[in-house]
């Protein structure tokens, strides 16, 4: 209701203020004095450009105000971290040059309005002025590009070798996530080898890689924390996208080419409950590419825990291509006629 008001009284000024450069303007008509008319507009105007300017800073603060309690919490993985600081750099820059550039417009509108006394004075070109507003923002946007590059590759270089190796693929809707059991190798898969039934991944029978492979369909990831992990990303129909907004990560899932990224969760989703003040926090799989009338739905969560905790975990879980009669997992319902397959 307060909002309500102060936005109605604030439409109510402005319409005052216009009111009177009419009536004023209607007056001085009546005089027949179009210098005094034009002046009076003047006058008004470079105001109402005061105005405007100390209307837009005091938004910006109650924008911030508003907004800043709904910004993510800090990075939950290390290599968020440099992005961070990247996003921290980007804001302080932009906003340096966003003020210094609209105290200078206003100011120049307000100071030099028209008075029927002043004259412009133009020049059409300046060498030096021309150089340093090119240059500048050169240098400043190269620096910035450049730390952007550094942590692009970071997070596409080859992981660690003691990363953990988990494969994700997008399909219309949910993500398919992978785990590469004790042998901690991924087995081959073929998209022909793909069946809803009973190889949502296409998995290849012959490859013994694929034997103790472990398929989660509930769009639940689970990480270890403190251990860099590998995804192995792609797509089974149109383009997805992997964002994990809590880690500052995103990547394309694109079918028919693999990508991949490596990041290190730092935080537990334990410790994260605790540190957002929030005991139903989650960290989220967002698709983030427009994939289809589903895509608001798809939409994964991600686990962070211990070794201990994982360990564990991973223990509880069957093989996806073990035989049926050994699965103890309850997310894929195995229908008889494909346990013959699997079991072959
Ligand atoms: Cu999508």
């Amino acid at each position: 209701m307060s909002v309500f008001i102060t936005v109605a009284l604030i439409v109510l000024v402005l319409m005052i203020v216009y009111q009177i450069a009419q009536a004023s303007e209607y007056a001085a008509s009546m005089r027949n004095d179009s210098k005094t008319r034009e002046q009076s507009t003047n006058q008004i105007m470079a105001w109402l450009l005061v105005g405007f300017f100390v209307m837009g800073m005091i938004g910006i603060v109650y924008c911030h105000n508003i907004l800043k309690d709904k910004l993510l919490p800090v990075s939950a993985s290390l290599q968020g971290e440099a992005y961070d600081f990247m996003f921290k750099v980007t804001i302080i820059v932009t906003g340096i040059v966003f003020f210094i550039t609209h105290v200078l417009l206003f100011w120049f509108a307000f100071k030099y309005k028209g008075t029927g006394s002043k004259s412009s004075f133009f020049f059409a070109h300046n060498n030096k002025l021309e150089l340093l507003w090119t240059t500048v923002p050169a240098i400043v946007m190269a620096i910035l590009v450049a730390i952007g590059l550094r942590n692009w590759m970071n997070v596409t270089s080859e992981a660690p070798a003691d990363a953990n190796v988990i494969e994700i693929v997008g399909k219309q809707f949910n993500w398919i996530i992978r785990y590469p059991g004790k042998d901690n190798v991924l087995g081959k898969r073929n998209y022909k080898n793909i069946n809803d039934a009973n190889n949502v991944l296409g998995l290849d029978k012959n490859d013994p890689a694929n034997a103790d492979d472990i398929i989660s369909q509930s769009g639940e990831m689970h990480l270890v924390v403190n251990k860099p992990v590998k995804l192995i990303i792609g797509s089974r129909d149109v383009i997805h996208d992997v964002g994990l907004p809590h880690f500052r990560l995103k990547m394309d899932a694109v079918p028919g080419i693999t990508t991949t990224m490596w990041f290190t969760p730092k935080v537990t989703s334990a410790q994260m409950k605790l540190n957002t003040n929030n005991p139903n926090f989650v960290y989220e799989i967002s698709c983030d590419q427009m994939c289809g009338k589903g895509h608001y739905s798809m939409r994964g969560t991600i686990i962070v825990e211990t070794q201990e905790e994982y360990d564990k975990w991973l223990a509880s879980q069957a093989a996806y291509l073990a035989p049926p009669a050994a699965a103890k997992s309850t997310e894929v319902v195995k229908t008889d006629s494909t346990k013959a397959i699997t079991m072959k």
